[in-house]
């Protein structure tokens, strides 16, 4: 049998901390961390102690002061032998720990391998392993939040419980293929039909939830758009609170496009100010505006930024359709009526029924800062629209989009095939559509492939070497 190595790396940031931790994985991390230690011998520790002792450095000099973890397999993050040391956080301690460490006999790990020795060893499956990634990277509350509900298993849980009762109703048909001979059906079609509607509608439920999951993970993209000077860069600054954008009164000022994140109750919104849109033969003028309508494309929510004069000259709902035009079909729009400081308060109303149909509209003024928190109230609501409250149930990684989409569109399939009426599956009875046994059995194996891809039930090599080289060292 193959001798599993012991793996060591830093687990804190690069660069100089207070403190910096390197953990030491694999079945000798005991046994190596001891050649290298001073104080109560730590072979003989119980799991789940923290030890005070010296640590020597690869030239067998005292380094530095340690505080040793100790965790015993399979109690452990890898579920295997884990030792944590804990040192001073200057960058020559850490490296000299680290030579230590291979000096005795560990090797360096690569990027991901503790995970994925968590994963080997079953201490977390691909969904929870993936959501460890996510927790790291995650710089918002909504996005740590989602990502904890995912460590926790709850969303390979779903998962599990989906693909079980697609296993259930494979058996079904394979008991029917066992007896085909005898014309008898175990698989009673209404069952199966109904069984696949319901997790044909779960899939697709979860499926649903991956754009705004997304936005939610790594931040809202919200575009700003309208024709020049209505205010577009006026509102990026007064959303950020701070000049980010040139404002002046030449028309055509904004010529690229411009970025910056706001966090607004725990949600990263990815603001973009983008440059006004008007016919123009300016030529760098129009790249800025095909850049302008492609980040519309992109974008979950579009605020369409217009002006008194705009309404009344018909120019706002010209804008309205263009923006449609470019838009993706699960975003947002909002119309929102701008230097509303200059239009006497008794004509807003009536200004804002005659703005074109949109997910919201309303009156502000970006020079003023008058109604911006409902803007950026609308913008939030919007993006997390039909969420489910149990985070759980939002699918946030491309990865398991796409494999729910497979076995989507093998559950629509089964479900064409299925016959309508009560006549046995293999009979010649039932319609053209209607699919045989195997080729019915065949797209729901192909389903509960795609789920198990998921949690990591059915997995490849590349696929794992994938998921986990893109951790980083240490985790
Ligand atoms: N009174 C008033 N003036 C505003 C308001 N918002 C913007 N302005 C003024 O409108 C002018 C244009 O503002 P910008 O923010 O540069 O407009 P823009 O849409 O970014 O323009 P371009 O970059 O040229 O497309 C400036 O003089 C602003 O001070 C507002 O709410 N009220
Ligand atoms: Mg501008």
């Amino acid at each position: 049998m193959e001798q599993v190595s012991t793996i060591c790396a830093i687990s804190t940031p690069p660069g100089r901390g207070g403190i910096a931790v390197a953990r030491v994985s694999g079945p000798r991390a005991i046994d190596i961390v001891q050649k290298i230690w001073h104080g109560k011998p730590l072979t003989q520790a119980a799991t789940h102690t923290a030890h005070l002792g010296t640590i020597d450095g690869a030239d067998g000099e005292p380094l530095d002061t340690a505080l040793s973890t100790i965790f015993h397999a399979p109690a452990s993050f890898t579920g295997e032998n884990v030792v944590e040391i804990s040192v001073h956080g200057s960058t020559y301690i850490q490296q000299q720990l680290l030579r230590s460490l291979i000096k005795a006999g560990c090797v360096m790990a690569e990027p991901g391998e503790f995970t994925r020795r968590a994963f080997i060893n079953r201490r977390l499956d691909l969904a929870e392993a993936e959501a460890v990634a996510d927790m790291i990277a995650a710089s918002s509350k909504a996005a740590h939040s989602l990502a904890i509900a995912q460590v926790k298993g709850r969303f390979s849980a779903h998962i599990d419980k989906l693909r079980d009762s697609l296993i259930e109703m494979a058996s079904l048909l394979e008991l029917e293929l066992d007896f085909s001979e005898e014309d008898v059906t175990f698989a009673d079609r209404s069952h199966l039909r109904a069984l696949a509607t319901d997790i044909l509608a779960t899939v697709n439920r979860l499926a649903a939830t991956f754009a705004s999951g997304q936005a939610v993970r790594d931040g809202i993209p919200v575009a700003i758009v309208g024709r020049p000077n209505a205010g577009k860069s006026s509102l990026l600054n007064a959303l950020l609170q701070y000049d980010r954008a040139i404002v002046s009164d030449i028309p055509g000022t904004t010529r690229d496009t411009v970025e910056d994140t706001l966090d607004i109750n725990g949600h990263t919104i990815r603001l973009i100010d983008t440059a006004g849109l008007r016919n123009t033969d300016d030529p760098i003028e129009n790249l800025g505006i095909q850049r302008a309508l492609g980040r519309v494309t992109d974008a979950r929510i579009t605020v369409l930024l217009t002006t008194q004069e705009e309404v009344t000259e018909g120019l706002t709902e010209e804008l309205a359709v263009q923006i449609r035009e470019h838009q993706s079909c699960d975003s947002s729009l909002i119309i929102a009526l701008n230097k509303a400081d200059t239009i006497p308060l008794d004509t807003i109303p009536a200004l804002l029924t005659r703005l074109p149909q949109a997910d919201a509209t309303l009156a502000i003024s970006a020079k003023k800062g008058v109604n911006i928190d409902t803007l950026t109230q609308q913008i939030i609501d919007l993006a997390t629209a039909g969420l489910p409250d149990d985070e759980s149930l939002i699918v946030t990684n491309a990865r398991h989009h796409t494999a729910l989409t497979t076995a989507s569109s093998a559950l629509t399939a089964l479900l064409a095939g299925l016959p309508q009426s009560e006549a046995p599956l293999q009979s010649e009875a039932f319609g053209e559509t209607a699919l045989t046994t195997d080729l019915l059995a065949e797209h729901l194996r192909e389903a509960i492939q795609a789920l198990s891809t998921i949690t990591g039930s059915i997995t490849t090599d590349t696929l794992l070497s994938t998921i986990f080289s893109k951790f980083c060292i240490g985790k």
